[in-house]
């Protein structure tokens, strides 16, 4: 359980430490939560958040957004004013319950009466796929009053389903996309596979493969990562050109010659929806439009092959839900219905030159560069985790993922502050995995400070703040739409500075090989290091 406490929290937290449950301090309620969704997400289980009431369970508006939009399986818990206080007591008094349901997929007060059965169904709603948060309050005085039932006999744990009239269902409380994208909401849940589905929806698929000259595989944030083994399989023996969305990366070897690159809105975008445009079969295995800033997912014909509704419950129309297993083993036991030799090489070619385009910025790093020295030194098993702005589209694109679930941003919601929070989520889930953090000097001074975090709880991890004294991705922004440059830049706080006022060694370095080397010892020795390195935000668009 990851949070902040408050006074009403406490014996809850005593409760939860005689019980085993490990608390992960943390300096604010949203990286809390953030660090929860990552380490639930990579366990398979959901991750516990939990804050005091009022200002505590407020900051918790972002990583319920984030578990919303980018399913992530999040278990939220606050505390409120007990009920039975007089009206006229408001201090700290918030509509939680009302402010979180729309993002929510169950909200519940929890009780002593009802503890063995909420506390179960929040879980499950949690791991519902597509993923995403419940949300529950907790008074200080029901913390106090016994409970009724015990587990296992009025709830079995992640199993029980309930009804309970705040479960969110198809329709009115679930905000916003439903008037961007078409399709129909549904209850989230993973189809109950039958092999006659399956085996009908590969026969399909492979109708359509048979007259393709250029199919692309693009594969989204709905697919389960417990099905890499079976679709590297298939794309591979097939030969078959694949892209992906950013938060799947490594579902595929980027580095193999049939990797086409990253669609969704990151950099060399155009090279890639260009490369979209020039398919004549886009088949979306898991795609998830949530991911894609842009409009190609509507507005062009997309095969898809989806096994759950996507992030906001949603299914495209006259798509059948199928096991993804079921389908992927039924494609594999046949011989592919064609050969695409490469036809895709130019829009490759292009991709990897952007990269190289690079200036000679004195006192600074290409960011390709960067890219480039880190992947040759850190292990395929590396965690990379990415916060938002234009450093978020290099690595997004370019980082050489090649293990599933090594890759983590946030993308759905895009929010900054994700970068390093997630890291302490990933190292606490994954303690043998080497760490990496990407993150720009804007969202490094959102929450620097969980660097003192990560030490004290003994998550160590690489930090490589990208310097350029701006939020560069407005920045470019604002010229793009010919503004005035204006409040999009600010004075250098020392990166090298703040990490050792954390606790943790700081270098900086416009050195390629230095950098290597030093994050190379840092994995090497398993200890935290930062590396600030200071950049041309004036690279950037050359990679956009
Ligand atoms: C919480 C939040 N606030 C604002 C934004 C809008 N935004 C997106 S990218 C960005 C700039 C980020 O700057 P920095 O962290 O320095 O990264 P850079 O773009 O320079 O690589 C901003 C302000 C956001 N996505 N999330």
């Amino acid at each position: 359980m990851f949070g902040l406490p408050g006074g009403e929290v406490l014996v809850l937290i005593d409760e939860l430490r005689r019980a085993g449950v490990d608390f992960v301090l943390m300096r604010h309620e949203s990286n809390a939560g953030i660090a929860a969704a990552v380490y639930g997400k990579l366990r398979g289980q959901p991750g516990v958040v939990l804050t005091t009431l009022g200002p505590g369970a407020a900051n918790l508006m972002l990583p319920l957004c984030s578990a919303y939009l980018d399913q992530e399986p999040l278990l939220a818990i606050s505390a409120q004013i007990p009920d039975g206080f007089p009206a006229s007591h408001t201090h700290q008094l918030l509509p939680l319950h009302d402010a979180y349901r729309p993002v929510a997929r169950y909200v519940d007060k929890i009780t002593g009466a009802n503890v063995f059965e909420v506390v179960p169904r929040a879980l499950a709603q949690c791991m519902e796929r597509p993923y995403g948060a419940a949300y529950l309050t907790l008074s200080a005085r029901e913390a106090l009053t016994p409970s009724v039932g015990a587990a296992g006999v009025q709830g079995s744990g992640f199993g029980v389903r309930g009804s309970g009239s705040q479960v969110r269902g198809s329709g009115s409380q679930v905000p916003g996309s439903s008037s961007r994208v078409q399709g129909s909401k549904v209850q989230g849940s993973k189809v109950q596979g039958s092999s006659t589905t399956a085996r009908e929806q590969a026969g399909a698929l492979v109708d359509a493969l048979k007259g393709a000259k250029r199919p692309l595989v693009v594969i989204g944030l709905s697919i389960d990562p417990a099905n890499a083994a079976r679709i590297r399989r298939w794309v591979t023996e097939w030969d078959l050109p694949v892209a992906v969305t950013p938060k799947v990366k490594g579902i595929v070897d980027e580095t193999l010659p049939n990797f086409v690159g990253v669609a969704g809105g990151m950099a060399a975008d155009g090279v890639m929806c260009d490369a979209i445009a020039a398919a004549d079969l886009v088949v979306g295995l898991g795609l998830d439009p949530v991911e894609i800033d842009k409009l190609w997912h509507a507005e062009r014909p997309i095969h898809w092959v989806l096994e759950t509704p996507n992030a906001g419950g949603i299914v495209p129309p006259g798509v059948a839900l199928v096991d993804h297993a079921q389908f992927l083993d039924a494609l594999v036991a046949q011989r592919p219905p064609a050969t695409w030799p490469a036809p895709f090489k130019s829009f490759q070619e292009q991709r990897l030159k952007m990269l190289n385009d690079r200036t000679d910025s004195t006192g600074t790093m290409w960011p390709g560069d960067i890219v480039r020295a880190l992947a040759e030194v850190m292990p395929p098993e590396t965690i990379v985790t990415t916060d938002v702005g234009s450093h978020k589209y290099l690595f997004g694109q370019y980082w050489p993922s090649r293990q599933p679930e090594t890759f983590w941003m946030s993308n759905g919601l895009s929010g900054m502050a994700y970068g390093l929070s997630a890291a302490i989520g990933a190292k606490l889930a994954r303690p043998d995995a080497p760490v990496l953090a990407a993150v720009g000097d804007g969202g490094f001074s959102m929450n620097a400070q969980e660097l003192e975090t990560a030490e004290r709880v003994g998550a160590p991890f690489i930090t490589v703040v990208l310097e350029d004294g701006s939020y560069s991705l407005i920045k470019i922004s604002q010229a793009g739409k010919k503004l005035e440059r204006y409040r999009t830049e600010f004075n250098p706080i020392d990166t090298v500075k703040m990490a050792e006022a954390c606790g943790v060694a700081g270098l900086r370095t416009s050195n390629p090989d230095e950098l290597a080397a030093a994050a190379a010892g840092a994995v090497k020795e398993r200890r935290s290091l930062v590396i600030a390195v200071p950049v041309n935000d004036g690279d950037y668009p050359r990679l956009f």
